[in-house]
């Protein structure tokens, strides 16, 4: 899944919302209103992100240490054909690869999703290519003390990891992959799918009961993956961005599925989130995995200059200085669909958390557990574990 950020076009709020979105914080409850009643499942996303180099063992490993309940490997395809984890096809941004002058000559340009990106890609390298390089920390308001220290894992080295921390940790520790750019790997003649089929027929992971759940961000590819796996299904709702209003926006290629707009298909994301999107993805899927603001969104509030309000006073306009809107009829309408819902992303630093949290990263967990999600996808699965046990 992508980063996102809130933009910060000025809207009016009126006082009635910001009466309304007050009383959606409400007290937290005993009980978990998930569609099977049990506790919602923390999701490691890309590992424990929010602490080590994305998608690498260390960083499965930590979040595994922390209570995860999954770990959240993103997949893409080698010119060779092996599964690894990384985000994009395009690495460059999370390995050293643009300072090793021996490949110098594979930065190259290519379209994903309809977008033209230059840099280095997996579908480029053999996996014996890609061991030589170095995870490093993509996101400049984290840690990079680790860059340098730990390779790209193939998808056998996450499963067979799940497995020894299993039975290290007396858990059940479940596997969350995402079919990244299925079109792209398509298109590049390394579809992600029969590999991935392959691996986990490997491991005995071929029921409905098997910790394992298969997400896109396609429609396509997960309809196709329904005739031929029990395991479960995972439709990802995406956006581009959020107004200042908190109502989503949509830009290509973040507007709809990319499959979609291959085929001409007018339907967007928020389409899937309808009750008729839901039905439809019920064929074909077992759960949603929306991004959060399509539960519960937030808003600007905007000053008597018209621009928004530095809520917090640090100068800068950011999600800090929005305030909580009531929740949406998705996870009611979703649940309704008999389907579970997944969200993501959640993440601690200041400036991504509402003005309503006051800085505590646990407080939006607890809002979206009230709200009845059956998991969450998270960078640092110690607070929303915490968050959740401490209910
Ligand atoms: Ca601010």
């Amino acid at each position: 899944m992508k980063t996102m950020r809130f933009a910060s076009t000025a809207v009016a709020v009126s006082i009635a919302t910001l009466l309304a979105a007050c009383s959606t914080l409400g007290t937290p409850t005993s009980a978990y209103p998930t569609l099977n009643g049990a506790k919602p499942l923390v999701i490691g996303h890309r590992g424990a992100s929010g602490y080590l180099p994305e998608h690498t063992l260390a960083s499965y490993k930590k979040a595994v240490e922390m209570g995860a309940d999954f770990i959240e490997p993103d997949l893409v395809v080698t010119k060779d054909g092996e599964l690894i984890a990384r985000h994009e096809p395009n690495i460059t941004a999370t390995t050293d690869v643009s300072a090793r002058p021996e490949f110098a000559s594979r930065k190259t340009t290519r379209k994903v999703d309809g977008v033209n990106e230059t840099g280095w890609f997996a579908t480029d390298f053999t996996l014996a290519e890609l061991r030589t390089l170095r995870a490093k920390q993509p996101n400049a308001a984290r840690d990079k003390s680790f860059d340098g220290q730990f390779q790209i894992p193939t998808f056998r080295e996450i499963l067979d990891l799940a497995k020894s921390e299993s039975a290290r940790t007396g858990r059940t520790i479940g596997v969350y992959p995402e079919t990244k750019h299925p079109t792209y790997h398509v298109d590049a003649g390394l579809p992600i799918e029969p590999r991935l089929l392959a691996l986990l027929a490997e491991y005995g992971y071929t029921k409905k009961e098997s910790p394992v759940i298969i997400q896109s961000f396609e429609v396509s590819n997960l309809k196709a993956l329904r005739k031929l796996t029990q395991v479960r299904l995972v439709q990802l709702v995406d956006a581009d961005d959020v107004d200042s209003k908190g109502n989503v926006t949509l830009v290509a290629p973040f507007d709809k599925p990319y499959d979609f707009a291959v085929a001409k298909d007018s339907r967007t994301f928020p389409d899937l989130l309808t009750p008729k999107g839901l039905a439809e993805v019920k064929t074909y899927a077992d759960g949603i995995g929306p991004w959060k603001p399509y539960l519960a969104s937030a808003a600007h509030v905007l000053g008597a200059d018209g621009k928004p309000r530095d809520l917090n006073g640090d100068g800068k306009i950011t999600d800090a200085d929005r305030v909580a809107l009531p929740p949406t009829d998705v996870v009611k309408n979703a649940h309704a669909a008999g389907l579970f819902v997944h969200a993501y992303t959640f993440r601690s630093e200041a400036p991504l958390l509402l003005s309503d949290y006051k800085g505590d990263s646990k407080a939006e967990y607890k809002r979206f557990y009230a709200l009845g999600v059956d998991g969450l996808f998270s960078d640092f699965p110690d607070t929303a574990v915490a968050a959740r046990d401490s209910q």
